[in-house]
């Protein structure tokens, strides 16, 4: 039991705030932190009640969930590559013959047997993808720790380091918790401001098929994945756990380690698998997680702690957000119950660099991407199997990646990109008799491309042209020509499965995907719904978006200008998008929306975030349709969903109803919708990660947007944030922006040009500075280019889709490459 003195725990969190967590050593006086640092922190008084108040480490590679349990402190580890069955392909040879039918029915109009058809044939016949798995959990005893006071927990993500900290029995005990980036171990430092006080018991335990051994000083688990859907388990793990003691002394054996009467106690713990890739599980993981642990144990503690720290501040430090003033006295559990209600915008900012420490943690150049929950997840079998769901979940993942200086951490998902590109190829062969590559909804880290879950959900064939947008998205920012040659025969792949599927449909000629679906969505509802669909909007969108970045690319590199042409050729034959009869935009080549219908995906609005086809400026009939659409689909809804209207109402301008979504996002979870758990992961519910970047990624696209030829400084700015700033965000071309501003107005602005060339500004004010000039034409910078949309079709009035554009001024500056441009406005 704990008892806490509430006043003395709640100053005892203060006087916490301003003493160094990382280099402290028992006894010590302790290091002030700067006071930025303090805005980084998330804090508790209380260790957590479950998985959704632990608080999540990470390196890519090893995830820990800490509890904080005093008496039984927790940490639930994973590895990135334990996932359940082997090497497999989940394809349906028999699928080919009946695809033709499904067309057939879909073009007659025969909607209800279309979808028939395709649950009885399309959808999945071998497996649903396999499970990614928890490794197993770290547990210290601390018997008699039962009543303790001035208890807190924290995780300071300026560090990447958790702490916890409790007086019992007039003695302070400290823990310390981190996964080093540079020496792969997990790391734990026991301490007591009293010599001799460190007693503990530390055992491993997984509810994996595992035996736990001891050898000299090792404590080892051997373990290995599940069975699943008629996979054979491949994958084997080993953890190992090793103590370093200063004074007291240790014993282990095979149940477990037992530390007595220590001045510090360390764990350095390691984990390996036999994962090499999709294909290829021969490693040896017990050599692996050995060698990874022999180089970290010879090194001290603070050692490990500085190197690791280096390491991730080398990434989180390149953003800086200030939103308002710090108000950390309260835990971050009540900060999250009174955000919607009071005015504390800095949680805002705290959530955004969340969602940085998140990805840097769960998904680094040599790791596997980030899954459904990122690396965390404390389960056998995890929602959806927490795989790679590629029809929104796992591209959000990476929305904040570029434009928040994350770039290099991209490298997992364009290395599964490649590996999809391989397995893919059969998946088109053999289902629908296409060169190319293609995927379905969903893939796992065996990279199966194969119908998941059943037609209704499953049979969408278009996540390769969602995925290579990411591609080139890279190349804007970047301006990496040579990342664009190796990834330019990927993006050709993607096309070349669309040039052979596309289907002419019959009323207007137009070439469609088909079949297909509007992610998950149904057109007609009650019992026998169907979704099975050909030329949805998101379809549409998305193919056009994949010929265009081809036919661009292939001039950047001046290459391959047949197969241009013919890409310039179809585009020209898929629909355009239309506006329905409610002034929306139709999410179904027929006009089927309803004003009611509030489903989560809002796949068709794809066109507006994260794609560019929607411009206020360009389109402003679709933009209001966009608009209108949004407005029907109305805010509360799933995590995820909630996080990718923040980007949708920030791409439409309007910052206050952006920021609605942020407060209806970060608000405790309901029965009704997502929402945000004590430890600031978000609620689908259960738990996934994409809001966290979803929102991570609205928070910069309200500050920031350059996809519309030119960089929108501060485009949707809601009233709370009247003053603030922002430094090292990107826009495309490889332009670095920093803008302060009060009263909603900036007042200044820097640009660091890494690539030179023409930097076109946006502004919601005049900038009253001679070095900028009002701007003229179009845009020379060639990462700045709008692709030509076609004309939508109008099923209303064109006046009453009007739209009155907001006042904005647009500027010029050249630039030259490594130099910053600064700005005092007046
Ligand atoms: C898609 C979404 C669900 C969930 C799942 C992982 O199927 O429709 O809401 O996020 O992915």
């Amino acid at each position: 039991m704990i008892k806490i003195n509430l006043s003395k725990g709640l100053l005892i969190s203060m006087l916490f705030c301003l003493t160094s967590v990382v280099l402290a050593q028992p006894g010590k006086s302790q290091q002030a932190l700067k006071p930025n640092e303090q805005r980084y922190r998330l804090w508790y008084n209380k260790p957590a009640a479950n998985w959704n108040e632990a608080l999540p480490i990470g390196n890519g590679h090893i995830g820990g969930m800490v509890f904080g349990n005093v008496v039984q402190e927790r940490i639930q580890l994973n590895e990135g590559t334990i996932w359940g069955g082997g090497p497999n392909n989940n394809l349906d040879s028999a699928a080919a013959p009946h695809l033709t039918e499904v067309r057939s029915l879909l073009t007659q109009k025969k909607y209800a047997e279309a979808q028939q058809v395709a649950n009885k044939y399309l959808g999945p016949k071998g497996n649903s993808g396999m499970p990614y798995q928890l490794a197993g959990n770290l547990y210290i005893q601390f018997p008699g720790h039962e009543e303790v006071t001035r208890y807190s927990r924290d995780l300071d993500i300026a560090k990447a380091v958790a702490t916890v900290s409790y007086t019992y029995k007039n003695v302070e005990y400290k823990r310390e918790y981190f996964t080093s980036f540079t020496d792969n171990v997990l790391l734990v430092r026991l301490t007591a401001n009293k010599p001799r006080m460190v007693s503990c018991q530390i055992n491993l335990q997984s509810p994996l098929k595992q035996r736990l051994t001891a050898t000299n000083n090792d404590l080892i688990l051997a373990g290995s994945g599940s069975d699943h859907e008629n996979q054979q388990s491949k994958i084997r793990f080993n953890i190992i756990a090793r103590t370093k003691i200063v004074g007291g002394g240790s014993t282990t054996d095979s149940s477990g380690i037992r530390v007595q009467n220590a001045d510090t106690a360390l764990i350095y713990l390691s984990i390996a698998t036999n994962f090499v890739n999709y294909k290829d599980v021969s490693a040896q993981p017990y050599q692996r997680a050995l060698k990874f642990l022999d180089a970290a144990y010879k090194k001290r503690f603070n050692e490990l702690c500085r190197a690791h720290l280096k390491y991730y501040q080398a990434y989180f430090n390149r953003v800086h957000l200030n939103l308002g003033t710090l108000n950390n006295s309260q835990p971050t559990d009540v900060r999250i119950q009174k955000f919607a209600t009071s005015r504390d915008p800095q949680l805002a900012e705290l959530y955004f660099q969340f969602g940085r420490y998140l990805l840097i943690s769960s998904s680094q150049p040599s790791s596997q991407p980030a899954n459904l929950q990122g690396i965390w997840n404390g389960e056998l079998k995890g929602p959806w199997d927490s795989k790679y769901t590629v029809n929104i979940n796992t591209e959000m993942n990476y929305w904040p990646s570029e434009v928040t200086q994350l770039t290099e951490l991209n490298a997992p998902l364009f290395n599964m990109i490649g590996e999809l590109a391989e397995t893919g190829k059969s998946s088109a062969k053999v289902m629908y008799g296409a060169r190319g590559w293609m995927l379905h909804h969903n893939t796992d880290i065996w990279r199966v491309t194969g119908v998941v879950d059943g037609a209704f959900w499953g049979l969408w064939p278009t996540a390769n042209a969602w995925l290579c947008q990411h591609l080139w998205e890279h190349y804007l920012f970047t301006g990496d020509r040579k990342f664009l040659q190796q990834y330019y025969p990927v993006m050709k792949g993607a096309a070349q499965y669309f040039i052979d599927v596309l289907q002419k449909e019959p009323d207007h000629g137009w070439l469609v995907v088909s079949p297909s679906v509007s992610p998950e969505h149904e057109y007609i509802g009650g019992r026998n719904a169907v979704s099975v669909t050909a030329g949805a909007t998101m379809d549409n969108q998305l193919v056009f978006g994949l010929f265009s970045n081809l036919i661009n690319a292939s001039t950047v590199l001046n290459t391959d200008q047949t197969f241009a042409d013919t890409l310039k050729t179809l585009r020209d034959k898929l629909p355009p998008m239309q506006v329905g009869q409610y002034g929306q935009l139709q999410e179904w080549l027929n006009d089927l929306d309803s004003k009611t219908d509030n489903h989560r995906h809002v796949s068709h609005l794809y066109g507006l975030f994260p794609g560019s086809q929607i411009s206020p400026f360009r389109q402003p009939q679709l933009f209001t349709a966009a608009r209108n659409s949004l407005i029907y689909r109305g805010d509360v809804s799933t995590g995820w969903s909630m996080a990718w209207k923040i980007n949708l109402w920030a791409r439409l301008l309007d910052g206050n109803h952006a920021y609605k979504l942020i407060k209806d996002q970060i608000s405790p979870v309901s029965k009704q919708s997502g929402g945000t758990y004590p430890n600031l992961f978000d609620a689908h519910p259960p738990f996934q990660i994409d809001g966290n970047f979803g929102c991570t990624s609205g928070i910069a696209e309200m500050l920031l947007q350059s996809h519309d030829g030119a960089i929108y400084l501060l485009p949707a700015l809601p009233d709370e944030w009247e003053q603030g700033s922002i430094s090292g965000l990107m826009a495309r071309g490889g332009f670095k922006i920093g803008i302060q501003w009060r009263n909603h107005r900036i007042y200044k602005l820097s640009v660091y040009s890494t690539l030179g060339g023409q930097c076109r500004l946006r502004s919601n004010q005049m900038l009253n500075v001679k070095t900028l000039k009002t701007a003229r034409g179009n845009n020379t910078n060639p990462y700045f280019k709008t692709d030509r949309i076609s004309k939508p079709v109008l099923k209303i009035p064109a006046m009453q889709l009007a739209y009155n554009q907001p006042e904005s001024w647009l500027y010029d500056l050249h630039t030259q490459p490594g130099k910053t441009y600064t700005f005092l406005i007046k």
